[in-house]
């Protein structure tokens, strides 16, 4: 996977993203329910220009479901309508158009009004790396409906997936970079998959992993790895060490590490969000 931060990209996808943006109606912002708040990239408001934003926080299966609902909350606090999803089951899909239309309900009335019936919302998805977008789409076009063509304006190539009679979406989403001047923030992205495996290392990113879950998801600890209540009272670092001979790793602690980071990515430590809810949120429990 290539880096997407570098400034030589951020600014080739920026500009590629402003294009396309004007071509839309609404931006469907993928993020992962697990980073609700650290997968967001703020740059997207900027670039869209007032465009309405649709956030879908995808891989709702693998996030703690109570905090998914409250980050919902949360959001809609905040101005921004989001809704919880999981690509891989096509069921909650037509969420996404119904979401659409809600949101471009004004937009659409006047478009009715000026004699259009049928009028059509034009979509793109944006998103982080990993977080589901191509997944997304492909599930969108439920019968692979064959594409509506090119359009003026649109880059060479570029083509309209038609998802319904009036819901299009450009079939090549925006890859947005990841941003984070918090380190936290780049655990985080690590742990869930949006950044590549050469800019972090295992070792910070599980430290940073067994203080959150020795926090909020012991249990979890406790089923993987057999950890005792002894162990989670250790130190993040003893822990690793603990942990890394009871699998019989000896003292290959990377190799302890790199297991951990694929068993939180492949759900195997259960279901988790990383990102804490804003007080607020919270209500009363
Ligand atoms: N559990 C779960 N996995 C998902 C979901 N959506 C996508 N995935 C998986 O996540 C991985 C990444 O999905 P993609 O659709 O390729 O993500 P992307 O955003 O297009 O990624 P890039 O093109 O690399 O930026 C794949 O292995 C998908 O099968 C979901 O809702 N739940
Ligand atoms: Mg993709």
């Amino acid at each position: 996977m290539t880096i997407q931060w570098y400034p030589g990209h951020m600014a080739k996808a920026q500009k590629q993203i402003k294009e396309r943006l004007k071509l839309v109606d609404i931006i469907l912002e993928i993020v992962d329910a697990r980073v609700p708040e650290s997968s967001i990239n703020p740059m997207i408001q900027e670039l869209g220009q007032n465009k309405p934003v649709l956030l879908i926080l995808n891989k709702a299966d693998m996030a703690d479901a109570q905090k998914t609902q409250q980050w919902i909350e949360t959001f809609k606090k905040r101005g921004i309508t989001a809704i919880a999803l999981d690509a891989q089951h096509k069921a909650k899909l037509p969420m996404i158009e119904k979401v659409a239309q809600e949101i471009l309900a004004d937009k659409l009335a006047k478009k009715r009004a000026k004699g259009i019936r049928n009028p059509v919302i034009r979509a793109m998805c944006v998103g982080v790396p990993n977080v589901g977008k191509s997944t997304i789409l492909n599930r969108l076009m439920h019968k692979n409906i064959a594409v509506t063509g090119n359009r003026p304006g649109v880059t060479k190539n570029q083509q309209w997936l038609k998802a319904s009679e009036r819901f299009e979406v450009l079939d090549t989403p925006g890859v947005l970079w990841p941003k984070f001047d918090d380190p936290a923030v780049g655990n985080k992205l690590a742990l869930t998959g949006a950044i590549s495996d050469v800019v972090y290392h295992a070792d910070d990113v599980v430290v940073f992993a067994l203080d959150y879950f020795k926090q909020f998801y012991p249990n979890q600890l406790r089923k993987t790895y057999q950890a005792t209540d002894a162990d989670l009272e250790q130190s993040s670092p003893e822990l690793i060490m603990i942990l890394t001979k009871r699998l019989g790793f000896k003292e290959d602690y990377d190799r302890f590490c790199i297991k951990f980071i694929n068993d939180a990515r492949q759900g195997k430590l259960g279901r988790f969000t990383l990102d804490p809810v804003p007080a607020e949120a919270k209500g009363n429990d």
